[in-house]
């Protein structure tokens, strides 16, 4: 708590020095506990200078990812407030699972540092390297019934383009239903979970995965060629930490949105930022592979394609290829 507070206070006076007095009057506690806090920061890899008769100044932030770190940014009521980080884990979702049936509250987040064996759709693998990118999964107790919650998965995309841009200005699209891409290229990966009986739902688990700052050469072979990073579309690092609270922040937002006037606000956002609708596809689902136009998407996030001869098929789960503008 202390430690938020400190960074809160650095974050408020950017560049500038805060004398020890100020400080320890801001937070209420005494000056040698600001020095042992600012001790473990610099531990952190944080750079804080310090001078004789002029205090503290923040000179680099670390590029850690602990709860004080998210909180400094955080905006929200209620998304994220509570946060359970792993230095290294299997999987955040394995573990967010295991919170939510131990009555986790709703926005309860596990982040991970390291995931050794992230989880994708369909039993795929994601990829997360130590230190470089975001994987957290959030925990959501919705009234809805169980075949609504694909639409989280909209909304999740559509907060999390939303976060981006205004992160780091870069745009990004969506390719239905879960792909954030850059570029033509894999930018975020959204798997969405749940514990539910047949017509009530218990939990949404979300599962967020952003490459933030990884090189060509962090990524396996296999996807070199189909990923991007923050860092490789803008050329410079990018603070994980913002990211997150970014993304935790437009996700409330819209969320709310969501609760209040359902999904249709969301669709519209979400066709503002698809690739996918307006265009000829390829859809690969478990039993076939399509090709059609696509058409857009139902009020419960379901794809629509209507194929040459004329016939409109609803796809509920498929990989899609873009085959060419109409
Ligand atoms: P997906 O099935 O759409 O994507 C997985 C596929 O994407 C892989 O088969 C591979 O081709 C490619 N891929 C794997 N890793 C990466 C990467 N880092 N960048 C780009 N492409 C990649 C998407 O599944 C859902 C991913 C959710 C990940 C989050 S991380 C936090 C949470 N915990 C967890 O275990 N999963 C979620």
């Amino acid at each position: 708590m202390l430690k938020e507070k400190l960074l809160k206070v650095f974050a408020e006076n950017p560049n500038e020095f805060i004398s020890g007095e100020k400080i320890s009057q801001q937070l209420g506690c005494t000056r040698t506990a600001i020095w042992k806090h600012i001790d473990e920061l610099r531990k952190n890899g944080y750079e804080v200078e310090s001078a004789p008769r002029k205090g503290y100044r923040l000179v680099r932030k670390g590029d850690g990812i602990h709860s004080h770190e998210i909180k400094v940014g955080l905006q929200t009521k209620r998304i994220g407030h509570e946060i359970s980080y792993y230095e290294e884990t299997d999987s955040t979702q394995i573990i967010a699972h295991q919170l939510a049936q131990n009555q986790a509250n709703e926005g309860h987040i596990v982040i991970a540092n390291e995931q050794t064996a992230g989880k994708g759709r369909l039993g795929r693998t994601w990829h997360s390297r130590q230190g470089t990118s975001v994987s957290m999964s959030l925990i959501l107790r919705p009234e809805l019934p169980p075949q609504k919650t694909p639409q989280l998965t909209l909304l999740t995309a559509v907060a999390v383009v939303r976060a981006i841009h205004a992160n780091t200005g870069l745009d990004c699209q969506i390719k239905w239903p879960n792909d954030v891409l850059i570029n033509g290229k894999k930018l975020v990966g959204i798997l969405t979970e749940m514990q539910a009986d047949p017509d009530f739902v218990h939990s949404v688990i979300i599962g967020i995965g952003v490459n933030v700052n990884q090189s060509r050469e962090d990524f396996d072979p296999d996807i070199r060629d189909i990923a991007t990073s923050l860092l490789l579309e803008k050329n410079e690092p990018v603070d994980r930490a913002a990211v997150i609270s970014a993304i935790l922040n437009e996700f409330e937002l819209l969320y709310d949105l969501y609760l209040e006037e359902g999904f249709s606000p969301i669709k519209t956002l979400w066709e503002a930022y698809s690739m996918s609708v307006g265009t000829n596809i390829y859809a690969r689902t478990m039993k076939e592979v399509l090709y059609g136009y696509a058409v857009g998407i139902t009020d419960d996030g379901v794809l629509l394609l209507r194929d040459e001869s004329g016939e409109t098929h609803s796809i509920y789960s498929a990989d899609i290829e873009i085959a060419s503008q109409k």
